[in-house]
């Protein structure tokens, strides 16, 4: 009788779509393994209804724990990870557009002046380390950012370094930095190397509580032959291998915390920085998906969300809370006992009981996104182009952009208009809902900030310097018709660097 009684409460969790507990969320100072994978969307997921690709280790995550629908990061690299590492948006941060600081140089991610999770962890006594990509420090200006940014262990491609072309490669004879210095690693795969330096990690610290930030290089461009596909040629071919190159690290960092017999302890997040790249196109449940990077609509910032952990997390859970990527430094703090630094400000809330399925839905009311494109360097350093970027608010059912003049421009149904065709801004019968959906935007600084950090005064500027402050600036409150009227479109188009590489 009893079994029955099971059975049925299972059917019913399972037919209204949320899970019974097995039991609760008790861990003390969980392990902690933030996996996030470089220009990928949903459409390439296997347990997200992509076609045509297999995900099997993935997709296993997913049924052996809980797989998010409306989880948001930022449309582009710099964004979603500086609001990943401070918990605050972009507007707050003010890395609100894309910055290869390797690259085009000027400014950095100042462990001064922003706060890291890294460090946050670290303050409640969890051993850190980070492998992957980092982007957003020059590490030979400074080789110590990583420890500054509070992860004790390190193993980083360094970034495209500005005059030093081996530093292009993160796949192949990769160039990577660890604290004995950056260096290439001949007739090697970066993959490899970052993923076998966490399992070294793990191995040393099993012991103790560990917070991992594991930022793949994979899938982004450019296209590359994987140690199990190395005669893939074709771009869908190529692009697909290293999908399942992804597949494969996953796999291998789930079966190593098995075999260490410390899975029940740890708490694996696995997502995505951005849509997959615009030439890229999947089937995702019978509908046709092209990848979004950069844009905010749900191709390039709804992005593949799983949270898994046996016994703590549910398993097979689909949820359809919101949560973004702000609110991950606020989850792990509280998962892990910590206090965030109060000197900050922040923006996310703790997801801590929509992962350990003790309530269905988050603290929040909505999701934001925001943030993408290259930003000026000027005299004053580098500023962001407009004095309010576009961003977008999303509730379960209703999502609203609003545009760079501070204005509401479209509302669409993202349930019932999956490609959010269909504005609805002017129909009267959607005032309310308009009017709800904007409150948080009246709520946010008028203007962006724009990056903050400790100038340096020899620190090296590579490209655009000493255009006049502001004059690039485009959608002031004080001057909605804006100062750009005066630039011609392409003096505008000359202060924005190139976009990454392809
Ligand atoms: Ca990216």
């Amino acid at each position: 009788m009893i079994k029955r009684i099971v059975f049925l409460l299972i059917v019913i969790a399972t037919v209204v779509g949320w899970a019974i507990p097995v039991r609760a969320a008790d861990i003390s100072k969980p392990n902690i393994i933030f996996v996030l994978l470089d220009d990928l969307g949903k459409e390439w997921v296997g347990c997200y209804g992509a076609e045509g690709i297999e995900t099997p280790r993935i997709d296993e995550l997913a049924e052996g724990g809980m797989r998010f629908n409306n989880a948001y990061s930022m449309p582009q690299c710099t964004p979603s990870r500086t609001c990943f590492l401070t918990g605050q948006y972009p507007f707050r941060n003010g890395w609100v557009n894309h910055w290869d600081v390797p690259r085009w140089g000027k400014g950095y991610f100042d462990w001064r002046k922003n706060p890291s999770i890294g460090r946050v962890m670290k303050s409640a006594g969890y051993k850190t380390a980070a492998a992957g990509k980092w982007q957003i420090n020059d590490f030979r200006e400074q080789p110590d950012a990583m420890v500054k940014h509070g992860f004790d262990e390190y193993c980083m491609w360094t970034g495209w370094e500005e005059g030093n072309d081996p530093s292009g490669e993160r796949y192949w004879n990769p160039y990577i930095h660890t604290k004995e210095g950056s260096k290439t690693y001949t007739g090697q795969f970066g993959p490899d190397i970052y993923n076998q330096f966490l399992v070294d990690f793990i191995t040393e610290n099993k012991d103790e509580p560990f917070f991992i930030y594991y930022p793949l290089a994979l899938p982004h461009g450019p296209l590359t032959t994987t140690p199990l596909e190395p005669d893939v040629t074709e771009k869908y071919d190529m692009h697909k291998a290293m999908v399942r190159y992804c597949d494969h690290l996953t796999g291998k960092l789930m079966d190593h915390i098995d075999e260490l017999g410390i899975r029940d302890n740890t708490i694996i997040v696995w997502t995505c920085d951005n849509g997959t790249s615009k030439s890229l196109t999947n089937i995702m449940n019978d509908r046709e998906v092209r990848g979004g990077k950069t844009l905010t609509t749900e191709n390039g910032v709804n992005t593949p969300f799983i949270v898994n952990c046996p016994g703590t997390i549910p398993a097979g859970v689909v949820s359809d809370a919101l949560v973004d990527f702000s609110d991950m430094l606020p989850t792990f703090a509280d998962m892990g006992g910590a206090e965030p630094e109060s000197r900050f400000v922040y923006d996310g809330f703790s997801a801590k009981d929509v992962f350990t399925g003790k309530v269905k839905n988050s603290g929040r009311e909505w999701n934001m996104a925001m943030g993408s494109h290259g930003g000026v360097s000027t005299d004053k350093g580098i500023e962001n182009i407009y004095y309010f970027r576009d961003r977008v608010i999303r509730e379960e059912r209703y999502k609203l952009f609003v545009g760079t003049d501070r204005k509401p421009e479209k509302l669409v149904d993202v349930i019932n208009d999956p490609d959010e065709k269909k504005n609805l801004i002017d129909n009267p019968e959607y005032a309310a809902v308009v009017k709800r959906l904007y409150k948080p935007i009246e709520d946010m600084p008028v203007t962006d900030s724009d990056p903050v950090y400790t100038v340096i005064p020899d620190y090296p500027v590579y490209k655009n310097d000493g255009k006049r402050s502001k004059i690039h600036k485009i959608g002031h409150p004080d001057n909605p018709k804006g100062d750009h009227l005066e630039l011609k479109k392409k003096e505008i188009e000359e202060y924005l660097p190139h976009i990454g590489r392809p």
